[in-house]
């Protein structure tokens, strides 16, 4: 076991493979299973590419070779900072063979966040694009080695002075064969934060195969499925929900999206027959209002999936008309835990329910305050357990003291109601964190920025309600004796590379925060005050 991950009990595990959760299977070994039963079907598509599951499987070994012998081995972690690209599958298993752990960046994540996990992961290798959605990534991959010269940087595209990763695809007759335990680590998963910065979360071969099995049951995959990757595809969701892994897992086709728009989505779907997708809200009220203008076949679909934030009412009865496909609502997290509606469920369960736990092995309490049962149906914290959820954060015993409950429930910081059936519904947060439409924002990772402005003596940052967003950021800040701008800000924290989401939508300036009782911040004032001041209700001074 990699040093500092927690592993589950000796009884939980016992009885996860007893059940027949954990069958043994690497990832490693799932690919190459799928290649010999039917190595000529297509497993990527993207643009004009086709990859067959065969050639997938030999492109990942002779890449696991060349990798071997830059000196990547056996537990080394390795940030992988690729978009929506074949390479991303390539990189993935390769590293998987070796028993390397790939760390899952975002493509949107800047120099602040990269060199905190190339740093915190002790990350020997980093692998970007050259250039992607109008930025150039090599500039992330300079700032990275400042700080640890000897960390290899691959790049797919032009590699300027860095390691071009085409020439690290090396067809030698001796694979390589590192010994991967199926209880192994296979990667480190972000988390969304809520204390400063991402945590970093292991997941197993055991376990996320396991979740990939199930997700792929209930979504109803098999060979003929063809999912549609528009969200970027390092996310949880789509990695894993079922997501790419999942469809791989079934032996399907994923077709990969440069980007979610209609206009690049839709005529995807129509012509390589996408069957499922996955979006968040906002994403699929951008394809609402898209819907009824274009004149794209999208017969193919059969299921839209909706999740990553609160998908509203309204808008969740209006997909079956728009679009003829059954909607799947999905609320999961990349500590584990994944719930979803299923697909004969009756309509107002999918409209008004986050789904149930995929796992009758998923082990669900709604709490209060004092880590109480509540009554059915009443809201409160819900805690989880069970075999694709983690125990423990990478290197975070203090964290994790206070993230778990002492027998192993983690604290998903959601407030839920559990239905009489067993249908969770989101009803709110309790963590300090933002959900920018599906984007996590840890408020006080961007707090501890701005507290970093000479003009800036306090902040606090809360989210404010957004039609399309669901959630926008909004810092309250007060300034020292010669106040900054907005804009001064919002460049300052650009300047610190700060990943673009994070950047508040909105500054407010003010002399002093509301208190709770017992002295803190009250965020929920904040909260309040925001809303309130956008309602025109007061005048801030
Ligand atoms: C309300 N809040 C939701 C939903 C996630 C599948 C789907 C999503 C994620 C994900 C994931 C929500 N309604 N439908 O990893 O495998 C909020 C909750 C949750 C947090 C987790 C997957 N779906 N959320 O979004 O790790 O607050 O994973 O705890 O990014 O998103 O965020 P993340």
């Amino acid at each position: 076991m990699l040093a500092g991950c927690s592993s589950w009990p000796k009884d939980y595990s016992d009885l996860y493979k007893r059940e027949g959760c954990w069958k043994g299977e690497t990832f490693g070994e799932m690919l190459r299973d799928r290649a010999q039963k039917q190595g000529n079907r297509i497993a990527v598509t993207c643009r004009d590419r086709n990859v067959s599951y065969a050639e997938l499987d030999n492109r990942a070994d002779h890449l696991a070779v060349g990798l071997q012998e830059l000196g990547i081995k056996k537990m080394d972690r390795v940030v992988v900072q690729l978009p929506n690209l074949i390479e991303f599958f390539e990189v993935c298993f390769a590293l998987f063979r070796l028993g390397a752990l790939p760390v899952f960046a975002l493509p949107s994540h800047r120099s602040s966040e990269i060199n905190y996990f190339c740093e915190f992961a002790e990350a020997v290798a980093y692998i970007i694009p050259d250039n992607h959605a109008g930025f150039d990534h090599r500039t992330l991959a300079r700032s990275a080695k400042d700080k640890n010269e000897k960390l290899k940087v691959i790049v797919t595209g032009d590699a300027e002075e860095f390691v071009n990763l085409a020439d690290l695809y090396i067809d030698s007759p001796k694979k390589v064969e590192a010994k991967v335990a199926s209880s192994d680590i296979a990667f480190l998963q972000l988390s969304g934060g809520s204390t400063g910065l991402s945590k970093l979360i292991p997941r197993t071969h055991d376990d996320y195969i396991y979740s990939l099995r199930v997700s792929a049951e209930i979504c109803q995959l098999d060979k003929d499925s063809v999912y549609l990757a528009v969200l970027p595809i390092a996310h949880n969701y789509p990695l894993s929900s079922p997501g790419i892994f999942g469809t791989l897992y079934a032996g399907g086709r994923v077709v990969l999206s440069s980007g979610p728009s209609p206009d690049e989505a839709f005529p995807l779907i129509e012509k390589q027959g996408v069957t499922i997708t996955a979006l968040v809200p906002p994403l699929a009220l951008r394809w609402l209002d898209a819907i009824s203008t274009r004149d794209h076949d999208l017969s193919s679909l059969q299921v839209l999936q909706v999740g990553g934030a609160k998908f509203s009412a309204e808008a969740a009865r209006r997909i079956y008309p728009a679009f003829g496909c059954k909607l799947q609502q999905v609320f999961g997290m990349a500590e584990g835990l994944v719930n979803y509606t299923r697909l004969n469920d009756p309509e107002e369960i999918i409209i008004n329910t986050q789904g149930r736990p995929m796992s009758k092995y998923d082990e669900i309490r709604i709490v209060d305050e004092e880590d109480r049962d509540v009554e059915q149906g009443k809201v409160g914290h819900l805690l989880t357990r069970g075999p694709y959820t983690i125990r423990g954060y990478y290197k975070a015993e203090e964290h994790n003291a206070k993230a778990f409950t002492l027998d192993g429930f983690y604290r998903t910081g959601d407030l839920v109601s559990m239905t009489s059936t067993g249908y969770i519904v989101v009803e709110g947060r309790d963590k300090d964190q933002i959900n920018r439409g599906g984007e996590k924002i840890a408020a006080e990772e961007v707090e501890n920025h701005l507290l970093a402005h000479d003009a800036v003596h306090d902040v606090a940052i809360v989210s404010m309600s957004d039609d399309y967003l669901g959630e926008r950021s909004c810092a309250f800040v007060i300034p020292r004796q010669k106040a900054p701008t907005a804009k001064e800000l919002k460049q300052f924290l650009k300047e610190r590379g700060l990943a673009t989401f994070k950047i508040p939508d909105r500054i407010e300036f003010t002399n002093s925060f509301p208190k709770t009782p017992l002295g803190k911040v009250s965020k929920k004032a904040l909260r309040q005050i925001i809303s309130d001041k956008l309602n025109n209700r007061i005048t801030l001074k």
